[in-house]
C-alpha cells in the first residue's frame, strides 16, 4: 500500500517541530537545575520520537484478518486458510529487511504440542525450557510455528502456544514511524487464543475489526463491540466488511444499509467493504484492475491518511500541552522568580535560610511518610472487601450453574453401547456452554459490581488524603518561598493531581494515566477511575482456567459409564447432575485461592498509585534541595559569576516565552489539522 508521501513528510515535519522544541527546552530546564522536569522532558521526547503506534487487527476467527495483512504486504506471508488458523500474535513492523524473529513465553506452558517445530525444541531444549531467547526464523516458515495444530487430537488444539509473538519485519512504507500492525488469533475460536488477543488489546492504540460480508454482525462479534471494545478505550475503530466478493451484486447495497445500521454508533469512520483475498491477488498479479476492484484503495488512502494526520494529532499533542506546562508553570513562574531573589540576596542570607529550612524539608518528609503509610494501610483494610466481593461472586456462580446445566439440550447424545469418546463429546458439549454461560455472567459482574467497588473504594481511599497532600504542597511552597527570601507566598492555582503527575513523571506520561482522567474528574475521582479502568483490563477471571472437560471427563467417566445402564434421558440426567457437581465443586474449591489472588492484585495496583504519590512528592522535595544548593555554588564563587546568572536567568525567560508562543501556534496547526 502506498502511503501518502505528503501528508507522511508533513507529519515528520511535525515531530521534528516538537522534536526540536522540545530539545531547546531541555536546555533551558538543564540551565534552571530542574532535574525531575529535566527527566520528564527526556520521557516526552522518547515518546515523540520512537513511539510505536500499534493497529491490532481483530475479528471473528476466519473472516480475513491474516489475508488482509497480506494483502498490504503484497505476499502471502501470514498463514491464511479456510482453517482456524492464526495461533500466535505477529507484529508486523518497519525492517529494510524481511526477517521473522520468535519470541518465547516465559514461563513456558507445561505441555507443548507434540507437533512443535523442531527447530523450536531444540532451541528451547538449548536453554533448558528457562528464559529462552528470541529465534530468528525464517519468514517464509511461518507457518510452522503461528498456526493451530490442526488434524491433531483435540486436546492439542486447545494447548496454549509456547511462542509469545513474532515479529515480522518487511520493507512497506505505511510501517514508518513506528507504526505496527498486529494480526491477532480470532475471536470466538478457542478460550485460549480468544485470550491471546484480549491481552494483546491493552497496548494498541488502535484497532482495525475485521467482518465477513456474508455473517455480518454476529450475536459475538455486537457483545463484543458493545461490551469490550469501549471498554478498552477504543471508542473509534475502523471497520472493515471483509469478503464483500461473496456478495452477489444485486444483495451489495443491502449489506452496505445493514452494516451502517449496525455498526455507525460505534465508531466516525466510514466502513470499508473489501475484498481482501481480490486485493492481495491483484497486488501478486500486478492486477491493477482487481485491486481497485478490491475496495482497498479507498481504505488504503484513509489509513494512510489516519496515520498521518490523526495518528500524529493523537501522539503529539499531549506531550505538546505537558511541554508547555513545565515551561510555564514550574519553570518561567516558579523557579525563576525564586532564583532571581536569591541572587538578588547576601550569601549569608541565604545560607542561614537554608540552615533554618533544613529541619521544615525533614518533618515534610516524614510528614509525607505518613501520609503514604495511612494509604497503604487504607488499601490493606479495603483488600477483605475486595475478597468478600469475589467470594460472594463465586457463590452466586455455583448456584446459578446446576439450573444451567439442567436447562441445557445437548446436541450428543448417549449410545447404546458405552464408550470414552460419547462420553466425551457430552461432557464437552456441556462444558463448553457452562464455560460460556460462566464467562458472560463474569463479564457482567466485572462490569456491574468490581469495577464500581473498585472505583468506590479507591475514591475514598485517596479521598482521605486529599486534604493531607494538599498542605502538604503548600507547606513545601512556603519553604520554598522561605529559602528564596520571596515576600509573599504565590497561592498555586495548579490542581493538586497535575503537581503529582508532573513530579511522578510516570504516571503523567503513560497513555492512560491521570493526565486524562485527573483533568477531568479532580485528583481523587481521577485515580478512582484509573484504579477502575486498569482493573478491569486485566484479566482477573482467574476462574476459567480451572474448567476442562478433559480433566472433568477424567473424574467422572467411570461414574458415567454405569449409568449409562439406565434409559437415554436417565443417562443424560444422571451425566448433567453429575457435571454440575463436578464443575460446582472446582469452583468452590478454587474460590478461596482466586478471591485472594484477585484482592491481592487490585491491593498492589493501588499501592503502585501511592508509590506514584510517594516519589512526586520526593521529587518536589529533592527540587527544593537542589536548587538551593546550586544558587549557593554559583553566589560562592563572586559577584561577577552572580550577574552572569542574572543575564542567564533573563535569557531563559526570553527563550521560555518564543517557546510557549511556537508551542500555542504548534498545537493550534496540529488540532486544526492544518498540516
Ligand atoms: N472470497 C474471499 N475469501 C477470503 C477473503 N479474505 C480471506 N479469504 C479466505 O478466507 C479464509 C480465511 O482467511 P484468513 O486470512 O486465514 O482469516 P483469519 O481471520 O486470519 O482467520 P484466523 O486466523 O483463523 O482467525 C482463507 O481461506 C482466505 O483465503 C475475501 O475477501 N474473499
Ligand atoms: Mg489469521
Amino acid at each position: 500500500m502506498a502511503l501518502d508521501q505528503e501528508k507522511l513528510n508533513r507529519f515528520r515535519v511535525q515531530k521534528e517541530r516538537l522534536g526540536g522544541m522540545l530539545s531547546d527546552a531541555s536546555e533551558v530546564i538543564n540551565e534552571l537545575n530542574m532535574s525531575t522536569a529535566s527527566e520528564n522532558l527526556g520521557k516526552l521526547s522518547k515518546k515523540v520520537n520512537n513511539d510505536t503506534f500499534k493497529i491490532q487487527v481483530i475479528g471473528t476467527f476466519k473472516n480475513g484478518k491474516s489475508t488482509f495483512i497480506n494483502s498490504l504486504l503484497g505476499e502471502d506471508v501470514l498463514p491464511a486458510y479456510a482453517l482456524p488458523c492464526t495461533a500466535v500474535i505477529n507484529e508486523v513492523k518497519y525492517g529494510e529487511k524481511k526477517e521473522a524473529i520468535l519470541h518465547f513465553r516465559n514461563p513456558l506452558p507445561q505441555n507443548l504440542p507434540a507437533s512443535i517445530s523442531q527447530k523450536a525444541l531444540a532451541h528451547m531444549q538449548r536453554y533448558q525450557m528457562k528464559d529462552v531467547p528470541p529465534l530468528v526464523i525464517d519468514y517464509s516458515e511461518l507457518k510452522d510455528y503461528v498456526v493451530i495444530p490442526m488434524g491433531m487430537d483435540p486436546k492439542e488444539m486447545l494447548l496454549e502456544s509456547p511462542y509469545e509473538k513474532v515479529e515480522l519485519f518487511w520493507p512497506l512504507d505505511l510501517l514508518k514511524e513506528g507504526v505496527e500492525i498486529i494480526d491477532s488469533p480470532g475471536l470466538n475460536e478457542a478460550e485460549t487464543r480468544t485470550h491471546v488477543t484480549m491481552d494483546y488489546l491493552t497496548k494498541a492504540d488502535a484497532i482495525l475489526f475485521v467482518l465477513a460480508a456474508d455473517r455480518l454482525c454476529s450475536m459475538d462479534e455486537m457483545d463484543f463491540i458493545e461490551n469490550n471494545l469501549y471498554e478498552y478505550g477504543f471508542t473509534d475503530p475502523f471497520f472493515i466488511v471483509n469478503r464483500f466478493d461473496l456478495i452477489p451484486n444485486d444483495q451489495k447495497d443491502g449489506i452496505v444499509k445493514f452494516a451502517k445500521m449496525k455498526l455507525g454508533d460505534f465508531s466516525t469512520n466510514d466502513i470499508f467493504c473489501i475484498s481482501a483475498q481480490q486485493a492481495l491477488d491483484g497486488e501478486k498479479q500486478n492486477n491493477a484492475a482487481l485491486y481497485q476492484q478490491s475496495g482497498m484503495p479507498q481504505l488504503s488512502q484513509r489509513l494512510s491518511e489516519f496515520l498521518t494526520k490523526d495518528k500524529g494529532k493523537i501522539k503529539l499533542s499531549q506531550p505538546a500541552r505537558e511541554l508547555k506546562r513545565i515551561l510555564n508553570n514550574e519553570a518561567l513562574y516558579k523557579i525563576i522568580p525564586s532564583q532571581r531573589t536569591m541572587l538578588d540576596s547576601s550569601l549569608d542570607d541565604v545560607k542561614a535560610r537554608y540552615e533554618a529550612a533544613k529541619p521544615k524539608l525533614e518533618t515534610l518528609r516524614s510528614k509525607k511518610e505518613q501520609i503514604i503509610a495511612k494509604l497503604r494501610l487504607k488499601i490493606e483494610q479495603s483488600k477483605h472487601e475486595f475478597k468478600r466481593a469475589s467470594n460472594r461472586n463465586y457463590l452466586t456462580l455455583a448456584e446459578m450453574i446446576p439450573g444451567w446445566i439442567n436447562e441445557f439440550q445437548p446436541v450428543n447424545r448417549f449410545s447404546v453401547i458405552p464408550t470414552k469418546k460419547k462420553a466425551e463429546a457430552v461432557v464437552s458439549e456441556i462444558t463448553d456452554f457452562v464455560t460460556k454461560q460462566i464467562e458472560e455472567q463474569q463479564k457482567d459482574w466485572k462490569k456491574n459490581v468490581l469495577q464500581p467497588l473498585v472505583e468506590e473504594r479507591s475514591k475514598t481511599i485517596f479521598e482521605s488524603a486529599e486534604q493531607d497532600l494538599t498542605n502538604l504542597y503548600s507547606e513545601i511552597d512556603n519553604v520554598n518561598v522561605s529559602i528564596s527570601g520571596q515576600h509573599e507566598v504565590d497561592p498555586d492555582t495548579v490542581p493538586l493531581w497535575q503537581r503529582i503527575a508532573a513530579g511522578a513523571g510516570g504516571i503523567l506520561l503513560g497513555d492512560l494515566g491521570l493526565a486524562f482522567s485527573g483533568g477531568v474528574n479532580g485528583f481523587s475521582k481521577g485515580l478512582a477511575k484509573t484504579a477502575a479502568f486498569e482493573i478491569g483490563a486485566g484479566a482477573l477471571l482467574y476462574l476459567i482456567g480451572a474448567l476442562n472437560p478433559f480433566t472433568i471427563v477424567a473424574v467422572l467417566i467411570t461414574a458415567m459409564i454405569s449409568t449409562w445402564k439406565s434409559s437415554q434421558s436417565g443417562a443424560m440426567k444422571n451425566t448433567k447432575e453429575m457435571v454440575a457437581k463436578e464443575v460446582v465443586k472446582q469452583i468452590t474449591e478454587s474460590a478461596e485461592d482466586s478471591s485472594t489472588k484477585m484482592a491481592d492484585t487490585i491491593c498492589e495496583k493501588l499501592n503502585e498509585i501511592a508509590n506514584s504519590i510517594s516519589s512526586a512528592i520526593d521529587n518536589e522535595i529533592k527540587q527544593t534541595e537542589e536548587q538551593v544548593q546550586g544558587i549557593i555554588a554559583e553566589m560562592q564563587n563572586g559577584q561577577a559569576n552572580v550577574d552572569a546568572r542574572k543575564q542567564v536567568l533573563t535569557s531563559c525567560e526570553n527563550k521560555i516565552k518564543a517557546l510557549s508562543t511556537d508551542l500555542d501556534t504548534f498545537t493550534f496547526e496540529l488540532l486544526e489539522q492544518k498540516f
